[in-house]
Protein backbone atom coordinates (compact mmCIF):
# COMPACT_ATOMS: atom_id res chain seq x y z
CA UNK A 1 0.00 0.00 0.00
CA UNK A 2 2.54 2.29 0.49
CA UNK A 3 3.23 4.98 -1.73
CA UNK A 4 6.93 5.74 -0.78
CA UNK A 5 8.69 4.56 -4.11
CA UNK A 6 6.04 7.29 -6.16
CA UNK A 7 7.95 10.08 -4.17
CA UNK A 8 11.38 10.65 -5.63
CA UNK A 9 13.07 11.78 -3.12
CA UNK A 10 12.70 11.38 0.96
CA UNK A 11 11.88 15.26 0.99
CA UNK A 12 8.71 14.54 2.08
CA UNK A 13 7.56 12.75 5.59
CA UNK A 14 6.04 9.43 4.85
CA UNK A 15 2.36 9.73 7.00
CA UNK A 16 3.97 7.15 9.85
CA UNK A 17 6.72 9.49 10.12
CA UNK A 18 4.28 12.56 10.22
CA UNK A 19 2.41 10.68 13.04
CA UNK A 20 5.21 10.22 14.90
CA UNK A 21 6.52 13.56 14.73
CA UNK A 22 3.36 15.08 15.66
CA UNK A 23 3.02 12.54 18.61
CA UNK A 24 6.29 14.13 19.87
CA UNK A 25 5.73 17.06 19.49
CA UNK A 26 1.92 17.01 20.76
CA UNK A 27 3.68 15.40 24.04
CA UNK A 28 6.79 18.25 24.19
CA UNK A 29 3.86 20.72 24.33
CA UNK A 30 2.28 19.54 27.36
CA UNK A 31 5.37 20.45 29.05
CA UNK A 32 6.53 23.21 27.41
CA UNK A 33 3.53 24.98 26.31
CA UNK A 34 2.42 26.14 23.16
CA UNK A 35 5.69 27.88 21.40
CA UNK A 36 7.22 24.31 21.33
CA UNK A 37 4.67 22.70 19.38
CA UNK A 38 3.90 25.42 16.75
CA UNK A 39 6.67 24.58 14.27
CA UNK A 40 5.12 21.10 14.19
CA UNK A 41 1.80 22.65 12.70
CA UNK A 42 2.61 23.40 9.01
CA UNK A 43 4.02 20.07 8.58
CA UNK A 44 0.37 18.55 9.82
CA UNK A 45 -0.91 20.34 6.26
CA UNK A 46 0.93 18.61 3.63
CA UNK A 47 -0.87 16.22 1.89
CA UNK A 48 -1.19 12.62 3.07
CA UNK A 49 0.47 10.85 0.26
CA UNK A 50 -0.46 7.15 1.25
CA UNK A 51 -3.56 7.38 1.24
CA UNK A 52 -5.24 7.83 -2.59
CA UNK A 53 -7.55 10.00 -3.32
CA UNK A 54 -10.16 9.75 -6.74
CA UNK A 55 -9.19 9.94 -9.13
CA UNK A 56 -6.54 7.52 -7.89
CA UNK A 57 -8.64 5.23 -5.88
CA UNK A 58 -7.22 1.94 -6.34
CA UNK A 59 -11.24 0.95 -7.54
CA UNK A 60 -11.48 3.15 -10.22
CA UNK A 61 -9.88 4.06 -13.85
CA UNK A 62 -9.16 6.97 -15.01
CA UNK A 63 -11.80 8.88 -16.86
CA UNK A 64 -12.08 7.95 -20.87
CA UNK A 65 -11.13 4.86 -19.85
CA UNK A 66 -11.67 2.42 -23.10
CA UNK A 67 -14.18 -0.07 -22.69
CA UNK A 68 -12.79 -3.60 -22.79
CA UNK A 69 -14.18 -6.98 -24.08
CA UNK A 70 -17.63 -8.33 -22.16
CA UNK A 71 -16.30 -10.08 -18.75
CA UNK A 72 -17.00 -13.55 -18.46
CA UNK A 73 -18.72 -15.48 -15.71
CA UNK A 74 -15.77 -17.68 -14.09
CA UNK A 75 -13.33 -16.75 -16.11
CA UNK A 76 -12.91 -12.62 -15.21
CA UNK A 77 -15.08 -13.26 -11.61
CA UNK A 78 -16.98 -15.53 -9.72
CA UNK A 79 -20.58 -15.16 -9.95
CA UNK A 80 -22.09 -13.94 -6.71
CA UNK A 81 -24.52 -15.68 -4.49
CA UNK A 82 -28.14 -13.51 -4.22
CA UNK A 83 -30.29 -15.04 -1.68
CA UNK A 84 -33.95 -15.24 -2.09
CA UNK A 85 -32.89 -13.32 -5.78
CA UNK A 86 -31.24 -13.74 -9.09
CA UNK A 87 -28.85 -11.37 -11.58
CA UNK A 88 -30.12 -10.58 -14.75
CA UNK A 89 -29.17 -12.48 -17.41
CA UNK A 90 -27.68 -10.11 -20.88
CA UNK A 91 -26.92 -10.38 -24.34
CA UNK A 92 -23.68 -9.02 -25.80
CA UNK A 93 -24.92 -7.01 -29.09
CA UNK A 94 -21.57 -5.55 -31.07
CA UNK A 95 -19.22 -5.55 -28.14
CA UNK A 96 -21.87 -4.26 -25.38
CA UNK A 97 -23.84 -5.81 -22.48
CA UNK A 98 -27.20 -5.53 -23.25
CA UNK A 99 -29.35 -5.35 -20.19
CA UNK A 100 -33.80 -4.71 -20.17
CA UNK A 101 -35.11 -3.65 -17.21
CA UNK A 102 -38.67 -3.85 -16.57
CA UNK A 103 -40.33 -1.69 -13.59
CA UNK A 104 -43.75 -2.64 -12.79
CA UNK A 105 -46.00 -3.72 -10.19
CA UNK A 106 -45.20 -7.08 -8.37
CA UNK A 107 -46.85 -9.41 -6.02
CA UNK A 108 -44.42 -10.19 -3.13
CA UNK A 109 -43.99 -12.39 -0.40
CA UNK A 110 -41.85 -10.82 2.46
CA UNK A 111 -42.42 -14.66 4.04
CA UNK A 112 -44.95 -17.56 4.14
CA UNK A 113 -48.25 -16.05 5.28
CA UNK A 114 -47.32 -11.91 3.89
CA UNK A 115 -47.78 -10.68 0.87
CA UNK A 116 -48.33 -7.11 -0.81
CA UNK A 117 -48.51 -5.57 -3.62
CA UNK A 118 -44.81 -3.53 -4.77
CA UNK A 119 -42.80 -2.15 -7.37
CA UNK A 120 -40.08 -4.19 -8.64
CA UNK A 121 -38.50 -5.12 -11.35
CA UNK A 122 -38.88 -8.16 -14.00
CA UNK A 123 -40.91 -9.80 -11.56
CA UNK A 124 -39.36 -9.30 -8.60
CA UNK A 125 -38.62 -7.12 -6.09
CA UNK A 126 -36.56 -6.18 -5.50
CA UNK A 127 -34.38 -6.17 -8.75
CA UNK A 128 -32.14 -8.58 -10.06
CA UNK A 129 -28.53 -7.80 -9.58
CA UNK A 130 -26.91 -6.43 -12.15
CA UNK A 131 -23.29 -8.31 -12.68
CA UNK A 132 -20.51 -6.43 -14.55
CA UNK A 133 -17.02 -6.35 -14.61
CA UNK A 134 -14.76 -2.90 -14.42
CA UNK A 135 -13.93 -1.94 -18.15
CA UNK A 136 -17.48 -2.95 -19.39
CA UNK A 137 -19.85 -1.03 -21.42
CA UNK A 138 -23.30 -1.68 -20.91
CA UNK A 139 -26.67 -0.82 -22.31
CA UNK A 140 -29.25 -0.96 -20.19
CA UNK A 141 -33.21 -0.58 -21.52
CA UNK A 142 -35.86 0.48 -18.80
CA UNK A 143 -39.49 -0.44 -19.46
CA UNK A 144 -42.08 1.41 -17.73
CA UNK A 145 -44.90 -0.69 -16.69
CA UNK A 146 -45.91 1.43 -13.45
CA UNK A 147 -48.89 3.22 -13.44
CA UNK A 148 -46.48 6.32 -12.99
CA UNK A 149 -43.20 8.17 -14.52
CA UNK A 150 -40.11 6.78 -12.88
CA UNK A 151 -36.37 6.56 -13.75
CA UNK A 152 -33.32 4.82 -12.89
CA UNK A 153 -30.84 6.11 -11.16
CA UNK A 154 -27.19 4.10 -11.02
CA UNK A 155 -26.16 4.80 -7.29
CA UNK A 156 -22.34 5.47 -7.20
CA UNK A 157 -21.63 4.91 -10.59
CA UNK A 158 -18.88 7.24 -12.25
CA UNK A 159 -20.96 7.79 -14.92
CA UNK A 160 -21.97 10.60 -17.84
CA UNK A 161 -24.20 13.03 -16.22
CA UNK A 162 -26.78 12.81 -19.00
CA UNK A 163 -26.97 9.07 -17.75
CA UNK A 164 -27.31 9.34 -13.83
CA UNK A 165 -30.85 8.67 -14.59
CA UNK A 166 -32.52 11.76 -11.85
CA UNK A 167 -35.87 12.71 -13.01
CA UNK A 168 -35.92 16.31 -14.07
CA UNK A 169 -32.11 17.19 -13.43
CA UNK A 170 -30.32 15.28 -15.56
CA UNK A 171 -33.43 13.60 -18.00
CA UNK A 172 -37.26 13.30 -18.40
CA UNK A 173 -39.07 10.97 -16.64
CA UNK A 174 -39.84 7.56 -18.52
CA UNK A 175 -43.35 7.65 -18.92
CA UNK A 176 -45.93 4.26 -18.39
CA UNK A 177 -45.20 2.34 -21.66
CA UNK A 178 -42.22 4.22 -22.85
CA UNK A 179 -38.83 2.57 -22.65
CA UNK A 180 -35.84 4.16 -22.18
CA UNK A 181 -31.69 3.40 -22.79
CA UNK A 182 -28.84 4.26 -20.71
CA UNK A 183 -25.22 3.41 -21.71
CA UNK A 184 -22.10 3.69 -19.97
CA UNK A 185 -18.90 2.19 -19.51
CA UNK A 186 -17.71 0.99 -16.09
CA UNK A 187 -14.94 2.35 -14.77
CA UNK A 188 -14.47 1.47 -11.77
CA UNK A 189 -15.01 -1.87 -9.51
CA UNK A 190 -17.04 -2.29 -6.57
CA UNK A 191 -20.68 -2.87 -4.76
CA UNK A 192 -22.87 -0.33 -6.26
CA UNK A 193 -26.70 -0.22 -6.45
CA UNK A 194 -29.56 1.46 -8.69
CA UNK A 195 -33.15 3.05 -7.80
CA UNK A 196 -35.91 5.27 -8.84
CA UNK A 197 -35.02 8.20 -8.86
CA UNK A 198 -38.15 9.72 -9.40
CA UNK A 199 -41.00 10.56 -6.51
CA UNK A 200 -38.30 8.88 -4.80
CA UNK A 201 -40.13 8.26 -1.48
CA UNK A 202 -42.85 6.30 -2.98
CA UNK A 203 -40.79 4.64 -6.06
CA UNK A 204 -38.04 3.66 -3.42
CA UNK A 205 -40.75 2.87 -0.79
CA UNK A 206 -42.20 0.61 -3.16
CA UNK A 207 -39.17 -1.49 -3.90
CA UNK A 208 -37.74 -0.26 -6.59
CA UNK A 209 -34.07 -0.63 -5.87
CA UNK A 210 -31.73 -3.48 -6.40
CA UNK A 211 -27.79 -4.19 -6.37
CA UNK A 212 -24.98 -3.86 -8.66
CA UNK A 213 -21.56 -5.72 -8.60
CA UNK A 214 -18.87 -4.43 -10.86
CA UNK A 215 -16.19 -7.36 -10.52
CA UNK A 216 -12.37 -5.85 -10.62
CA UNK A 217 -10.84 -6.69 -14.31
CA UNK A 218 -7.59 -6.92 -13.36
CA UNK A 219 -7.06 -9.46 -10.00
CA UNK A 220 -6.61 -7.79 -6.48
CA UNK A 221 -6.34 -10.22 -4.07
CA UNK A 222 -7.66 -13.58 -3.62
CA UNK A 223 -11.28 -14.18 -5.57
CA UNK A 224 -13.66 -15.08 -2.62
CA UNK A 225 -14.71 -18.30 -2.53
CA UNK A 226 -18.37 -17.05 -1.83
CA UNK A 227 -19.34 -13.91 -2.70
CA UNK A 228 -22.91 -12.74 -1.17
CA UNK A 229 -24.95 -9.31 -2.13
CA UNK A 230 -27.84 -8.76 0.01
CA UNK A 231 -30.35 -5.01 0.09
CA UNK A 232 -31.61 -4.07 3.27
CA UNK A 233 -34.91 -2.40 2.96
CA UNK A 234 -37.88 -1.40 5.57
CA UNK A 235 -41.89 -0.98 4.90
CA UNK A 236 -44.70 -0.48 6.45
CA UNK A 237 -47.26 -3.19 5.63
CA UNK A 238 -50.45 -2.59 7.77
CA UNK A 239 -51.84 -6.05 8.93
CA UNK A 240 -53.86 -7.40 6.02
CA UNK A 241 -52.93 -4.25 4.17
CA UNK A 242 -52.61 -5.06 0.60
CA UNK A 243 -49.95 -2.25 -0.09
CA UNK A 244 -46.90 -0.82 1.86
CA UNK A 245 -47.45 2.27 2.62
CA UNK A 246 -44.47 4.51 1.42
CA UNK A 247 -45.51 7.72 3.56
CA UNK A 248 -44.32 5.89 7.16
CA UNK A 249 -41.44 7.98 8.74
CA UNK A 250 -40.57 6.13 11.87
CA UNK A 251 -42.77 2.55 12.72
CA UNK A 252 -41.88 0.54 9.85
CA UNK A 253 -42.66 -3.30 10.68
CA UNK A 254 -41.35 -5.64 8.23
CA UNK A 255 -37.37 -5.29 8.14
CA UNK A 256 -36.13 -7.37 4.87
CA UNK A 257 -32.90 -8.54 3.77
CA UNK A 258 -33.18 -9.35 -0.32
CA UNK A 259 -36.93 -8.03 0.31
CA UNK A 260 -37.55 -11.42 2.68
CA UNK A 261 -37.98 -11.40 6.48
CA UNK A 262 -36.95 -13.88 8.53
CA UNK A 263 -37.75 -17.17 8.49
CA UNK A 264 -38.44 -16.13 4.85
CA UNK A 265 -34.53 -15.27 4.14
CA UNK A 266 -32.58 -17.77 2.72
CA UNK A 267 -28.96 -18.95 4.81
CA UNK A 268 -26.12 -17.98 3.76
CA UNK A 269 -24.16 -21.62 3.02
CA UNK A 270 -20.29 -21.78 3.25
CA UNK A 271 -18.05 -24.46 3.73
CA UNK A 272 -15.13 -24.73 6.17
CA UNK A 273 -12.70 -22.62 5.06
CA UNK A 274 -13.94 -20.78 2.37
CA UNK A 275 -13.25 -17.15 1.78
CA UNK A 276 -16.56 -15.07 2.34
CA UNK A 277 -17.55 -12.03 1.30
CA UNK A 278 -20.63 -10.32 1.80
CA UNK A 279 -21.54 -7.37 0.15
CA UNK A 280 -24.56 -5.05 2.27
CA UNK A 281 -26.51 -2.10 0.83
CA UNK A 282 -29.13 -0.42 2.32
CA UNK A 283 -31.76 2.09 0.28
CA UNK A 284 -34.03 2.05 3.73
CA UNK A 285 -36.34 5.09 3.66
CA UNK A 286 -35.18 6.51 7.39
CA UNK A 287 -32.75 3.36 9.15
CA UNK A 288 -29.36 2.71 9.18
CA UNK A 289 -28.55 -1.08 9.42
CA UNK A 290 -25.50 -2.08 12.22
CA UNK A 291 -25.78 -5.88 10.58
CA UNK A 292 -23.75 -7.77 13.27
CA UNK A 293 -22.78 -11.55 12.34
CA UNK A 294 -22.00 -14.03 15.50
CA UNK A 295 -18.86 -16.54 15.69
CA UNK A 296 -16.48 -14.14 13.69
CA UNK A 297 -15.09 -11.05 13.41
CA UNK A 298 -14.46 -9.44 9.89
CA UNK A 299 -13.20 -6.53 8.09
CA UNK A 300 -14.75 -4.07 6.45
CA UNK A 301 -12.93 -4.01 2.37
CA UNK A 302 -14.83 -1.61 0.56
CA UNK A 303 -17.63 0.81 0.60
CA UNK A 304 -19.84 2.51 -2.76
CA UNK A 305 -16.85 4.89 -2.92
CA UNK A 306 -14.38 1.85 -3.55
CA UNK A 307 -11.41 -0.26 -1.67
CA UNK A 308 -10.61 0.98 1.79
CA UNK A 309 -6.71 0.61 1.85
CA UNK A 310 -5.50 -1.88 3.92
CA UNK A 311 -3.71 0.22 6.41
CA UNK A 312 -7.31 2.18 7.35
CA UNK A 313 -9.40 -0.97 7.71
CA UNK A 314 -9.99 -2.61 11.36
CA UNK A 315 -11.54 -5.95 12.68
CA UNK A 316 -14.89 -5.45 13.34
CA UNK A 317 -17.94 -7.88 14.35
CA UNK A 318 -20.99 -5.45 13.05
CA UNK A 319 -21.10 -3.43 9.85
CA UNK A 320 -22.78 -0.38 9.89
CA UNK A 321 -24.61 0.21 6.78
CA UNK A 322 -25.99 3.66 6.22
CA UNK A 323 -29.12 4.96 3.77
CA UNK A 324 -27.45 5.33 0.81
CA UNK A 325 -24.36 2.82 0.85
CA UNK A 326 -22.94 -0.12 0.76
CA UNK A 327 -19.89 -1.98 2.62
CA UNK A 328 -18.21 -5.12 2.37
CA UNK A 329 -16.90 -7.24 4.40
CA UNK A 330 -14.70 -10.27 4.08
CA UNK A 331 -13.98 -13.13 6.45
CA UNK A 332 -12.27 -16.47 6.22
CA UNK A 333 -15.10 -19.36 7.70
CA UNK A 334 -12.92 -21.04 9.88
CA UNK A 335 -15.82 -21.30 12.59
CA UNK A 336 -18.34 -23.83 12.03
CA UNK A 337 -21.87 -23.52 13.50
CA UNK A 338 -25.34 -21.92 12.58
CA UNK A 339 -24.07 -18.25 12.96
CA UNK A 340 -27.06 -15.74 13.11
CA UNK A 341 -26.84 -12.53 11.11
CA UNK A 342 -28.68 -9.64 11.54
CA UNK A 343 -29.56 -6.17 12.33
CA UNK A 344 -28.75 -5.58 15.79
CA UNK A 345 -31.24 -2.57 16.45
CA UNK A 346 -33.86 -5.00 17.99
CA UNK A 347 -37.07 -3.52 17.05
CA UNK A 348 -35.47 -4.70 13.19
CA UNK A 349 -35.67 -8.59 13.94
CA UNK A 350 -39.09 -8.25 14.94
CA UNK A 351 -41.49 -8.36 12.40
CA UNK A 352 -45.32 -7.11 11.57
CA UNK A 353 -47.12 -7.40 14.94
CA UNK A 354 -44.43 -6.46 17.35
CA UNK A 355 -45.27 -2.99 17.67
CA UNK A 356 -47.69 -0.99 19.20
CA UNK A 357 -48.02 -3.08 21.94
CA UNK A 358 -48.52 -2.23 25.51
CA UNK A 359 -46.57 -2.72 28.12
CA UNK A 360 -47.11 -5.72 30.11
CA UNK A 361 -43.58 -6.69 31.65
CA UNK A 362 -43.82 -8.15 35.14
CA UNK A 363 -47.78 -8.22 34.67
CA UNK A 364 -49.62 -11.12 34.87
CA UNK A 365 -51.70 -11.38 31.82
CA UNK A 366 -52.93 -14.95 31.55
CA UNK A 367 -56.03 -14.93 30.18
CA UNK A 368 -56.23 -11.70 29.10
CA UNK A 369 -54.70 -12.06 26.01
CA UNK A 370 -57.95 -13.79 24.34
CA UNK A 371 -60.43 -11.12 25.62
CA UNK A 372 -58.19 -8.00 24.32
CA UNK A 373 -57.80 -10.29 20.93
CA UNK A 374 -61.94 -9.86 20.75
CA UNK A 375 -61.05 -6.19 20.25
CA UNK A 376 -57.49 -5.79 18.85
CA UNK A 377 -56.84 -8.99 16.55
CA UNK A 378 -53.05 -8.53 16.65
CA UNK A 379 -52.82 -8.17 20.45
CA UNK A 380 -50.15 -10.32 22.54
CA UNK A 381 -48.84 -9.42 25.55
CA UNK A 382 -45.19 -8.48 25.80
CA UNK A 383 -42.48 -9.98 28.15
CA UNK A 384 -44.62 -12.89 29.49
CA UNK A 385 -42.66 -15.85 27.99
CA UNK A 386 -40.05 -14.04 25.53
CA UNK A 387 -42.43 -14.11 23.27
CA UNK A 388 -42.53 -18.08 22.42
CA UNK A 389 -46.04 -18.85 21.66
CA UNK A 390 -45.97 -16.17 18.74
CA UNK A 391 -44.92 -18.85 16.38
CA UNK A 392 -46.73 -22.04 17.45
CA UNK A 393 -47.89 -23.77 14.50
CA UNK A 394 -51.35 -22.92 13.74
CA UNK A 395 -51.82 -20.19 16.28
CA UNK A 396 -54.59 -17.82 14.72
CA UNK A 397 -53.07 -14.73 13.26
CA UNK A 398 -55.24 -12.28 10.87
CA UNK A 399 -55.06 -12.79 7.31
CA UNK A 400 -51.92 -11.39 5.48
CA UNK A 401 -49.88 -11.07 8.52
CA UNK A 402 -47.07 -12.53 9.62
CA UNK A 403 -46.16 -13.05 13.85
CA UNK A 404 -43.55 -10.76 15.11
CA UNK A 405 -40.51 -13.59 15.81
CA UNK A 406 -39.30 -15.84 13.57
CA UNK A 407 -39.60 -19.82 13.59
CA UNK A 408 -39.18 -23.10 15.06
CA UNK A 409 -35.29 -23.63 15.53
CA UNK A 410 -33.35 -26.84 16.43
CA UNK A 411 -33.72 -26.52 19.99
CA UNK A 412 -36.71 -24.29 20.57
CA UNK A 413 -38.45 -21.03 18.89
CA UNK A 414 -36.23 -19.03 17.44
CA UNK A 415 -37.46 -15.44 18.65
CA UNK A 416 -36.20 -13.61 16.04
CA UNK A 417 -38.06 -12.24 12.56
CA UNK A 418 -37.17 -9.19 10.25
CA UNK A 419 -33.81 -8.35 8.90
CA UNK A 420 -32.09 -11.84 10.37
CA UNK A 421 -30.58 -14.95 8.63
CA UNK A 422 -27.99 -17.78 9.53
CA UNK A 423 -24.66 -17.92 8.27
CA UNK A 424 -24.42 -22.06 8.04
CA UNK A 425 -20.32 -23.32 8.59
CA UNK A 426 -19.91 -26.89 7.20
CA UNK A 427 -17.26 -28.68 7.33
CA UNK A 428 -18.99 -31.22 5.27
CA UNK A 429 -20.97 -29.91 2.68
CA UNK A 430 -22.43 -31.85 -0.13
CA UNK A 431 -24.12 -28.83 -2.26
CA UNK A 432 -23.63 -25.18 -1.86
CA UNK A 433 -27.53 -25.07 -3.29
CA UNK A 434 -28.93 -27.53 -0.10
CA UNK A 435 -29.85 -26.64 3.14
CA UNK A 436 -27.37 -28.92 5.30
CA UNK A 437 -29.65 -28.73 8.50
CA UNK A 438 -29.36 -27.64 11.48
CA UNK A 439 -25.64 -27.74 12.98
CA UNK A 440 -25.16 -30.31 15.25
CA UNK A 441 -22.54 -29.30 17.95
CA UNK A 442 -19.80 -31.83 18.41
CA UNK A 443 -20.26 -33.57 22.04
CA UNK A 444 -19.43 -31.08 24.86
CA UNK A 445 -19.95 -27.79 22.72
CA UNK A 446 -23.94 -27.75 23.39
CA UNK A 447 -25.04 -25.15 26.47
CA UNK A 448 -27.80 -27.24 28.19
CA UNK A 449 -29.28 -27.61 31.85
CA UNK A 450 -26.01 -28.19 34.33
CA UNK A 451 -26.30 -31.37 35.98
CA UNK A 452 -26.30 -31.95 39.73
CA UNK A 453 -22.69 -33.39 39.43
CA UNK A 454 -21.31 -29.90 37.89
CA UNK A 455 -23.49 -28.06 39.99
CA UNK A 456 -21.40 -29.99 42.86
CA UNK A 457 -18.04 -30.08 41.35
CA UNK A 458 -18.79 -26.08 40.96
CA UNK A 459 -19.93 -24.98 44.38
CA UNK A 460 -23.25 -23.64 42.25
CA UNK A 461 -26.51 -23.69 43.74
CA UNK A 462 -29.50 -22.84 41.22
CA UNK A 463 -31.45 -20.84 44.11
CA UNK A 464 -28.53 -18.23 42.72
CA UNK A 465 -27.21 -17.64 46.57
CA UNK A 466 -24.14 -18.92 45.90
CA UNK A 467 -23.89 -16.22 43.05
CA UNK A 468 -21.57 -13.19 44.18
CA UNK A 469 -23.98 -9.82 44.48
CA UNK A 470 -23.06 -6.98 43.58
CA UNK A 471 -21.32 -5.48 46.36
CA UNK A 472 -23.08 -2.86 48.97
CA UNK A 473 -22.22 0.86 46.63
CA UNK A 474 -20.95 -0.87 44.01
CA UNK A 475 -24.08 0.25 41.64
CA UNK A 476 -24.77 3.63 43.90
CA UNK A 477 -25.84 6.90 41.84
CA UNK A 478 -23.09 9.73 42.53
CA UNK A 479 -23.27 12.73 44.73
CA UNK A 480 -21.40 15.80 43.71
CA UNK A 481 -19.61 17.02 46.42
CA UNK A 482 -21.43 20.71 48.92
CA UNK A 483 -20.80 23.85 46.90
CA UNK A 484 -18.40 25.45 48.09
CA UNK A 485 -19.00 28.03 51.23
CA UNK A 486 -20.30 31.67 49.97
CA UNK A 487 -17.18 34.22 49.69
CA UNK A 488 -14.99 31.50 48.50
CA UNK A 489 -16.55 32.03 44.69
CA UNK A 490 -14.95 29.96 41.53
CA UNK A 491 -11.22 29.89 41.18
CA UNK A 492 -10.60 32.32 38.63
CA UNK A 493 -9.51 31.38 35.48
CA UNK A 494 -5.62 30.89 34.88
CA UNK A 495 -4.53 34.63 32.77
CA UNK A 496 -8.24 36.16 33.45
CA UNK A 497 -7.81 37.84 36.84
CA UNK A 498 -5.83 40.77 35.37
CA UNK A 499 -8.04 41.33 32.10
CA UNK A 500 -10.72 44.05 31.02
CU1 LIG B 1 -31.85 -2.32 11.29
Amino acid sequence: MSANHQVPSRSVLTRREMLAAGAAAGSVALFAGRAVAQPAQPQATEPDRDFKFQPNNPAHEPAGHAPEPPGEPGKDYTPVVVPNGWTLPYRVVDGVKVFHMVAEEVEHEFAPGLKARCWGYNGGVHGPVIEVVQGDRVRIFVTNKLTAPTTVHWHGVIIESGMDGVGGLTQKAILPGETYMYEFTLRQHGTLMYHSHHDEMTQMGMGLTGLIVVHPRRTTGPRPDRDFAIMLHEWKIEVGAERPDPNEMSDFNTLTMNAKCFPGTQPLIVKKGDRVRIRIGNLSAMDHHPIHLHGYYFVITETDGGVIPESARWPETTVLVPVGSTRTVEFIADNPGDWAMHCHMTHHVMNQMGHHLPNMIGVDARGLDNKVRNLLPDYMTMGQDGMAGMTEMGMAVPPNSIPMVGGIGPYDEITMGGMFTILKVRENLTSYDEDPGWYEPPPGTLSTVATPEALQANSIGTDGGSAPRAPAGAMKSWVLPKPLEAGDGPAPMPGHHHGH
